[in-house]
C-alpha cells in the first residue's frame, strides 16, 4: 500500500511537471469526473443559475452564456454593426457607431466590468471598452441593449479599461499607445517618442440614477503602454493601479526591446485626490473632438453629440498622486483581492507572482521610500511596497481571480493551466490543465469584495482538438471547473463566439427580474411612430418620402404601396405594435443593397433608410417566424421611373 502510494506521487508530480513544461497538454477529455454531467445539467424549461458576460474581442460584441449550462443566451451588438437585428444599420442605432472620424462599423472588444455599490454587483449596467477607435459603452441589463458610448480623446489603445471604483463613481480608462497630443498634422517624427508621446488615462463620471456617463478629466503621463487596471477596495478605496509594460519606452520591435528590464511598473493613482484637484479648477481644458452617444429608451432612438474640450491634468504637476511600482516583468494582470489590501501584477514573463500590499505602499509613501523618479513621477523601493512572492507557479502568469476563501486563481498561458494558490501564505494549493493556453479567467463577483466562489470559468485562446474540427480555425473555447473544494474540478467545455477577452458572472437573480418584456407602445415616443393601424400613412415631402407602417401577427399596414419614384429618398418607419413578450417582427426589403434587415421588439420603432435607384415591384416580408401565418406576413412597394 505504502509502495503505491509512492508511486502515485511520483506519479502526479510527472504529470505536474509535464504540465507546467509543456506548451500543449494532451488533449485529456475524460479527465472528467463522473458526475460532471450532472452538475452542468440544467433540465429544459430550467433558468441557469448564473448569467455570464462574456467580451468579444475582434467581433467588437458582448456576448451572454448561462451557466452551468454553457449555453448561448445572447449577443449583444456595441461596437460592430449588427445585421441580426439591424444594430449600426436603422437610423435610430446608426449614430451610436458616430466618432470624432465619421461612422466606424467594427472593433476589439476586450473587457467588461459589471456596475457595483459598495464593492458588489448591483446588475443594473455593463461597461465594455474598445480598444481601436478608443470608446467605453454602457449596456442597460433591463433591455439587454446598449445605452451609451463615448470615446475618449488623447488615447490610442484603449486597452486598460473598463474598470470601475468601487461605487461605480468614475470607469476608468488607460491607453496602450503613447502617442503625440498634438497629432493632427503628423509632423511629429516617431523617433521622438521619449519627449513627445504621452499616454492618458480617462476619468469617466457615471450618474448614480440614470448612469449616463461623462468625460470627467484626463490624467497625462510619461509614454508607457498600460495593460490592465482595477481599482482598490474598502481600505484602498481612493486608489487604482495599472500593470504598464515597455517602461523601457521603446518605440519598434517591442517584442524584443519591451521585455529588457527586469522589472517594469504598476502605476498607483489616488483618484480620489484627483477628483478634488480636478474639482478646484487644477489642470487645463484642451480643446479636442470626441463624440457622445446615446440611446434613449423612451424615444427608441440615438444621438450623437461632439464634445469640443476636454479637462487634462498632468501626472508630473500633481506628484502625491501618481506612484511607479516596480513589478517583474512584463506584467499583464492587476488585479486587488477582495480586502483591497492585495494587489496582484501578473508578469507574463516572470517566474513568480508578486504580491503588494497596500499598507506597506502607503507607509513606503510616507516614509519616502523612492528610488528615485521616473519621468517626474515617483518609483517606490519594490521591497517596500511587496508583500511577497508566489515562486514557481508556472509559465507565463496572465490573469487573477479570487474566490472570497483566502485564494486566488491565476491563469498560465505558456504552461496551460490554473494555478490556485493562498493569499496569505503565498503556496500554490492546487494546479489543473486547461486546453489550451489560457487568457483571461471569471469568478462570478471575483474581482469584487463578494466573489462567489463556486465556479471559475476560464477563457482560453486556443482550441485545436477540443471539438470537431472546423478548418483552419476554431471558436475559442471556455471551460468551467468547480472550485467550491480544496482540488478544482474540470466540469465543463463550451465553444464561445469571437474572441473571449475578460468575463463577468453574476448570480441570474440580480437581474432576471428586471428584464424589460416589451416595451410599452403608449410611451413610445419615437418622432416617427405609428400608435395604431388606423394611422399609419405614407406622406411626401418634394424627393423625401416617409412611409409609417405597423406591424402585427402576422400583416403589414400599409401593405401594398405606390407613389415611390427612383431617386426618392424613402424612410419605412416600422412600429411593431403587439404588446407581448418575445413577439419582435423582422422587415427586409427584396435586394436592396444598402441595408440589413431590422428586427423590431413589440412596442418599439425602428427606421430603414432606402434610395431606391431602379424602377419595378419589390416585396417585402417579416424575416422573424412570429406565427403560423408569418410567411403571409408580406407587401409590395411599387417603384416607378423618375
Ligand atoms: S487581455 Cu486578452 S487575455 Cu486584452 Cu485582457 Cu489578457
Ligand atoms: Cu412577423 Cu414574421
Amino acid at each position: 500500500m505504502r509502495k503505491n502510494n509512492l508511486l502515485y506521487t511520483a506519479w502526479v508530480l510527472i504529470l505536474i511537471t509535464g504540465s507546467m513544461f509543456s506548451c500543449k497538454p494532451k488533449n485529456a477529455g475524460d479527465a472528467v469526473s463522473g458526475d460532471a454531467a450532472q452538475q452542468v445539467y440544467v433540465a429544459p424549461g430550467k433558468y441557469d443559475e448564473f448569467y455570464n458576460f462574456v467580451s468579444g474581442g475582434f467581433n467588437g460584441q458582448l456576448s451572454v452564456y448561462g451557466l452551468p449550462s454553457g449555453r448561448l443566451l445572447k449577443i449583444v451588438p456595441i461596437f460592430s454593426v449588427f445585421p441580426e437585428n439591424g444594430y449600426g444599420y436603422s437610423e435610430e442605432t446608426k449614430p451610436m457607431l458616430n466618432t470624432s472620424q465619421g461612422f466606424v462599423p467594427w472593433d476589439d472588444q476586450h473587457h467588461l466590468e459589471l456596475s457595483q455599490t459598495n464593492g458588489e454587483i448591483d446588475g443594473r449596467w455593463i461597461f465594455a471598452n474598445a480598444n481601436n477607435t478608443p470608446r467605453v459603452a454602457r449596456v442597460d441589463l433591463s433591455t439587454f441593449k446598449t445605452a451609451e458610448i463615448i470615446e475618449l480623446p488623447n488615447s490610442a489603445g484603449n486597452h486598460s479599461s473598463p474598470f470601475i471604483t468601487e461605487n461605480t463613481e468614475y470607469v476608468v480608462a488607460g491607453t496602450r499607445f503613447a502617442v503625440p497630443m498634438d497629432n493632427d498634422n503628423g509632423d511629429v517624427p516617431i523617433n521622438t517618442y521619449r519627449k513627445n508621446f504621452k499616454a492618458s488615462i480617462s476619468f469617466i463620471s457615471v450618474d448614480k440614477n440614470s448612469g449616463n456617463m461623462n468625460l470627467a478629466f484626463q490624467l497625462r503621463v510619461p509614454p508607457v503602454d498600460f495593460d490592465l487596471s482595477h481599482a482598490g477596495k474598502n481600505k484602498s478605496h481612493d486608489w487604482f493601479f495599472f500593470s504598464c509594460y515597455n517602461t523601457e519606452q521603446a518605440n519598434t520591435l517591442l517584442e524584443v526591446n519591451a521585455s529588457q528590464r527586469d522589472k517594469d511598473f504598476i502605476l498607483a493613482v489616488n483618484w480620489k485626490k484627483l477628483e478634488e484637484y480636478a474639482k478646484q479648477g487644477k489642470g487645463k481644458k484642451e480643446a479636442v473632438q470626441y463624440a457622445h452617444n446615446v440611446y434613449d429608451e423612451t424615444k427608441h432612438m440615438a444621438t450623437s453629440t461632439i464634445e469640443k474640450q476636454v479637462l487634462v491634468l498632468d501626472a508630473k504637476d500633481f506628484k502625491d498622486v501618481c506612484y511607479f511600482i516596480p513589478c517583474p516583468k512584463s506584467p499583464h494582470g492587476c488585479d486587488v483581492d477582495p480586502s483591497g489590501e492585495y494587489i496582484v501584477g501578473s508578469g507574463k514573463l516572470a517566474a513568480l507572482i508578486p504580491v503588494f500590499s497596500f499598507d506597506k505602499i502607503q507607509q513606503a509613501i510616507a516614509n519616502k521610500k523612492f528610488i528615485g523618479e521616473y519621468d517626474g513621477i515617483p518609483v517606490i523601493e519594490y521591497e517596500a511596497a511587496l508583500y511577497g512572492e508566489v515562486k514557481k507557479p508556472g509559465l507565463g502568469p496572465l490573469h487573477t481571480e479570487f474566490d472570497g476563501r483566502g485564494n486566488a486563481i491565476t491563469t498560465m498561458f505558456v504552461s496551460s493551466e490554473i494555478v490556485k494558490w493562498n493569499i496569505k501564505d503565498l503556496k500554490v494549493i492546487d494546479r489543473q490543465s486547461t486546453y489550451y493556453s489560457p487568457g483571461h479567467l471569471c469568478i462570478p463577483g471575483g474581482d469584487t469584495k463578494k466573489p462567489n466562489g463556486k465556479y471559475v470559468i476560464v477563457y482560453n485562446k486556443i482550441t485545436k482538438d477540443r471539438y470537431l474540427p472546423t478548418g483552419p480555425e476554431l471558436e475559442q473555447s471556455a471551460q468551467l471547473f468547480d472550485i467550491s473544494g480544496d482540488k478544482m474540478k474540470l466540469l465543463l467545455d463550451f465553444p464561445t463566439v469571437g474572441e473571449p477577452h475578460y468575463a463577468q458572472a453574476v448570480a441570474a437573480s440580480l437581474i432576471r427580474d428586471k428584464s424589460v418584456k416589451y416595451f410599452d407602445i403608449n410611451k413610445n415616443q419615437n418622432p416617427y411612430v405609428t400608435k395604431g393601424e388606423a394611422e399609419s400613412k405614407v406622406v411626401r415631402n418634394g424627393k423625401r418620402v416617409d412611409i409609417y407602417i405597423t406591424q402585427i401577427r402576422s400583416h403589414f399596414s400599409p401593405d401594398n404601396i405606390e407613389g415611390i419614384k427612383a431617386g426618392d429618398e424613402v424612410y419605412w418607419h416600422v412600429t411593431n405594435l403587439e404588446q407581448d413578450w418575445d413577439i419582435p417582427h423582422g422587415f427586409a426589403i427584396k435586394s436592396v443593397p444598402e441595408n440589413a434587415e431590422l428586427l423590431v421588439m413589440p412596442g418599439e420603432t425602428q427606421t430603414y433608410k432606402w434610395m431606391p435607384k431602379k424602377a419595378g415591384i419589390y416585396p417585402f416580408y417579416c424575416t422573424d417566424f412570429c406565427s403560423a401565418l408569418h410567411q403571409e406576413m408580406q407587401g409590395y412597394v411599387r417603384v416607378s421611373s423618375a
